[in-house]
């Protein structure tokens, strides 16, 4: 049985060009002129994409006292609906839990995903036992990625020390640390001051991290990461502090990669001053929604290339969930939705603006990811033996985004209202269609875990090469006598 996508222009990160598509058996089988097959999928006006990678959800992830609340069903369900084929969830040990064990949970709830997906692994207590875990998580479960939280102390936060102990770690295993950059301890301070002053509602959240504790954090980890040997991947920057801090380091010859959310690069700090609490609530997460300044600064990296990834975060709580903070906005369960809008929004805002070209929006929001995740091109490829991963997109369908007819369980939408015009017709998973228009034909576990493989040298970071991380030993003389 084969498929063969028709009459579409095939856009990747660096070709636009028309030709038809075949795949069989999951798989890009051949691209060329005229194609014929068993089934024709009709791409006439259309683009032919390879599927975004979101390489960055939480799905039903237990935090802050209760589980976030889309799973891995509806969760790939929301993505696939809108041209997302592919997510990468944050595998979250309790601190002193065995890695292995809590990969086990992770093993089980993903068996029910629509499309493919890959774990990390958060580092979120360090110890001997972490340490030699560490391997077989790359060696054996197939994961090359370490998330450390440098906030929410007093839970998931490691320290400098225990950063600097992982990364080195990751170094020697061929494995890219993530970090979530903020100073947990003054974000600790400050949201006590805060409630100590009787600001207790959600724009207190956004007052206790500021842009500077993101961009401190950020500039820290990367100073570690070097001074480690190694590459490193800064979740979710929100800011131009950080944004500076990983340019800056570009420019000096590391490798480190900043990922932008949408949520980031559309919304903004004014959510937080809506005078309706749940508004207020529903949007808080961390870091907080940013101005328009920041704003400009993120979509600047992304045309440049000083920022690689556009991601969601994906991580949606209900109102009920949300109202845990009421009196205390240090309860509110941190997170926001985005995973069926990430790619609509990004194209609305992105590409029909002019800010980003169609290479670039497929190089942010998929080949880039599977290049620094590692499996390109298996996955963000439109070539032959890649998987048929595929969104054909139609720049002329428009919607107008609402929680009424989102597959996400919540029942609301961050980005209600906004007009977007770029919609899937089609999002192939493995070449199964498993969205056509606004129906939706996913298959309940259809979706495969997939293995990353450690990083071979070439990938590890320029210092490894300096002489810093090679301490020289010097034979003296004339050493003088103690006492003197
Ligand atoms: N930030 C959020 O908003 N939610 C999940 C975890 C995180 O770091
Ligand atoms: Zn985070
Ligand atoms: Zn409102
Ligand atoms: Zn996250």
């Amino acid at each position: 049985m084969s498929t063969v996508i028709k009459g579409g222009t095939i856009v990747t990160a660096d070709l636009t060009y028309k030709a038809d598509v075949k795949i069989e058996g999951g798989k890009i089988v051949e691209i060329g002129p005229d194609l014929s097959g068993d089934e024709v999928l009709d791409a006439a006006g259309c683009y032919v994409m390879p599927g975004g990678i979101d390489p960055h959800v939480h799905l039903e992830m237990p935090f802050m006292g209760t589980y976030s609340a889309d799973d891995f069903e509806s969760g790939t369900r929301a993505g696939l609906t809108g041209g997302t084929t592919m997510v990468v969830d944050f595998c979250l040990p309790d601190p002193g839990q065995s890695l292995l064990d809590a990969l086990k949970r992770w093993d089980n709830k993903s068996t029910r995903a629509n499309c493919d997906y890959s774990f990390h692994m958060s580092v979120t207590w360090w110890g001997e036992q972490v340490f030699d875990e560490m391997k077989t998580v790359v060696e054996e479960k197939g994961i090359n990625t370490f998330k450390h939280f440098m906030a929410y102390k007093g839970a998931l936060m490691v320290n400098d020390d225990e950063m600097f102990a992982s990364f080195q770690r990751c170094a020697a295993l061929g494995a890219l640390p993530l970090v979530h950059a903020e100073n947990g301890d003054v974000v600790a301070a400050m949201q006590q001051k805060l409630m100590d002053e009787g600001n207790n509602g959600p724009e207190g959240h956004a007052y206790s991290r500021p842009p500077s504790v993101e961009g401190e954090a950020t500039n820290r980890a990367i100073i570690i990461a070097d001074m480690a040997g190694a590459p490193l991947y800064v979740v979710h920057t929100s800011c131009e502090q950080s944004h500076e801090a990983i340019r800056r380091a570009r420019q000096n010859g590391m490798r480190v990669y900043g990922e932008p959310l949408i949520q980031h690069l559309t919304l903004d700090e004014s959510e937080y001053f809506d005078k309706d609490w749940d508004h207020a609530a529903r949007r808080v997460m961390s870091p907080p929604f940013r101005n328009r300044q920041h704003q400009d600064s993120l979509w600047a990296g992304l045309a440049s290339g000083s920022l690689q990834v556009v991601a969601t975060d994906h991580c949606a709580f209900t109102t009920e969930q949300k109202r845990t903070g009421i009196g205390d906005f240090r309860k509110i369960p941190n997170g926001t939705g985005g995973l069926e809008d990430r790619m609509p929004m990004l194209w609305t805002h992105g590409v029909n603006t002019g800010r980003l070209t169609m290479n670039e929006f497929v190089a942010v929001t998929s080949t880039n990811i599977a290049k620094i995740l590692n499996v390109y091109p298996r996955k963000g490829a439109i070539l032959v033996g890649a998987d048929a991963d595929i969104v054909i997109w139609d720049p002329k369908r428009s919607k107008t985004i609402s929680a009424k007819n989102q597959q996400s369980s919540i029942e609301y939408n961050v980005f209600e209202g906004k007009e977007v015009t770029g919609l899937p017709r089609y999002t192939l998973t493995r070449g199964v269609v498993a969205v056509e228009e606004s129906t939706v034909k996913t298959r309940e576990g259809h979706g495969q875990f997939v293995r990353r493989e450690p990083f071979t040298a070439v990938n590890k970071a320029l210092s490894t090469w300096k002489e810093i991380t090679a301490p020289r030993k010097v034979e003296r003389t004339g050493i003088p006598a103690s006492g003197v």
